[in-house]
């Protein structure tokens, strides 16, 4: 069996996607998703200049052995360019596998491990009031699990919070949009707003809350121990993860679980973190780590230390990623919870797929491979346009953490 031909295919229905098509001598292909918000062009030019050339002719059955060829053969390994290539390719590899087996993927993967999968959307709102008649929203209709974002008084456009209350774009101007910052006032806020969410919900919800990267680690600790009466499912981002070791120190002050991984790109972003026990949840998915082929070694290493995963899920990882994370949730055995940000309908008519949400869950394709294709003729009427994650300064214009 041999790879005949793979293409890369932007659209910008609503917002950009890079998606890989390979084809087969067999007739049959599979669909990959490169998108990297903000930089796709960067990927596009990966694959179509050093990653396809070497492509074709090989046999499309060795997933493995191609993923090895592209980490170990670049030479050059890790980042978030090369690994979102990588990803690409090894995606559409296992759609064609499980497409000729004739099985839905969980099935090659191990199986089913749950029936459903369970997701958390993004309530958010302009203020402490509007953000808790979002979740009320979300708990109409169905949801277990909901972030909770709200405007901080005092700060410009803080993180998280929308025009919209489906669709969450962060993505939002041809060149970066600058937000506002300021850690005090935040930190005054947040847990104004789960005391808010607790006294009106009650427990039965899990909440959850991303703080994107914001604070120091110190910051952190401070504001998991102010949250701690509310009993966050988790607290994400709490401070940027370069440095593993930050996390120790949140970890000794609370005991607020931690969420974090989301732009990881690598099992080496994660090893100390998860060895040292020092997060709950690893949030790496499908198209930002290399694929289901390295996804799964994360979640084998995080297994043994009790740490579950949570998929990134944000509207910018295509509906082919959210397909294939939704049969790898299906069957992971140390699964903790998926992220869900619902695509427009101009996304999803271009991406078909029958994967659906009821009552607070996912479900999975049940159709050979991952089960989510491209309509190219539809692709094509959305030609590719710019768009940038915002910046975020502080009140004397320094930059921060966006
Ligand atoms: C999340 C995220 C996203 C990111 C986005 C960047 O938790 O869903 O933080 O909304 O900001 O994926 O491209
Ligand atoms: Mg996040």
């Amino acid at each position: 069996m041999k790879i005949t031909s793979a293409r890369v295919i932007v659209t910008c229905p609503g917002r950009n996607f890079v998606t890989l098509k390979i084809e087969t001598d067999q007739g049959v292909h599979g669909i990959g998703d490169g998108t990297l918000n903000g930089r796709e062009l960067s990927v596009v030019s990966y694959l179509e200049d050093h990653v396809i050339p070497c492509l074709i002719g090989m046999d499309p059955r060795r997933v493995e052995d191609i993923w090895q060829y592209l980490y170990r053969g670049a030479y050059w390994r890790r980042g978030p360019v090369t690994m979102r290539a990588i990803a690409a390719v090894d995606v559409a590899l296992w759609d064609i596998k499980a497409k000729m087996a004739g099985m839905p993927l969980y099935q090659l993967l191990g199986g089913r491990s749950r029936d459903g999968i369970m997701v958390y959307g993004h309530a958010n709102g302009a203020d402490i009031d509007r953000t808790v008649a979002a979740v009320a929203t979300y708990i109409d209709m169905g949801y277990k699990a909901i972030r909770a974002q709200s405007g901080v008084p005092g700060v410009e456009k803080a993180y998280g919070v929308s025009g919209g209350t489906l669709h969450y774009e962060p993505a939002d101007a041809d060149l970066p949009t600058v937000t506002g910052w300021d850690t005090r006032k935040a930190l005054n806020h947040v847990p104004q707003l789960f005391a808010r969410l607790r006294d009106t919900f009650g427990f039965d919800y899990h909440l959850l809350h991303d703080a994107h990267h914001r604070y120091t680690p110190q910051e952190a600790a401070n504001l998991g121990k102010m949250l701690e009466p509310y009993q966050l499912f988790w607290l994400e981002d709490a401070t940027p993860a370069e440095n593993q070791e930050a996390f120790r120190l949140i970890r000794q002050h609370t005991v607020t679980p931690l969420a974090v991984g989301e732009i990881f790109n690598s099992i080496w972003d994660a090893k100390d973190l998860i060895q040292n026990q020092l997060i709950d949840y690893i949030r790496a998915t499908i198209v930002g780590a290399g694929g289901l082929t390295h996804l799964r070694r994360i979640a084998d290493l995080a297994g043994l230390y009790q740490i579950r995963t949570g998929c990134h899920g944000a509207t910018d990882l295509s509906p082919v990623t959210l397909g294939t994370a939704l049969h790898f949730d299906t069957w992971v055995p140390n699964f903790g919870i998926q992220e869900y940000m619902r695509h427009t309908e101009e996304t999803d008519a271009v991406f078909p797929h029958d994967y659906h949400y009821k009552d607070g869950y996912l479900f999975c394709s049940e159709q050979p491979g991952h089960g989510v294709d491209i309509d190219e003729e539809l692709a094509a009427k959305y030609p590719y346009q710019r768009a940038y994650l915002p910046v975020a300064r502080l009140a004397d214009g320094q930059l921060w953490n966006w």
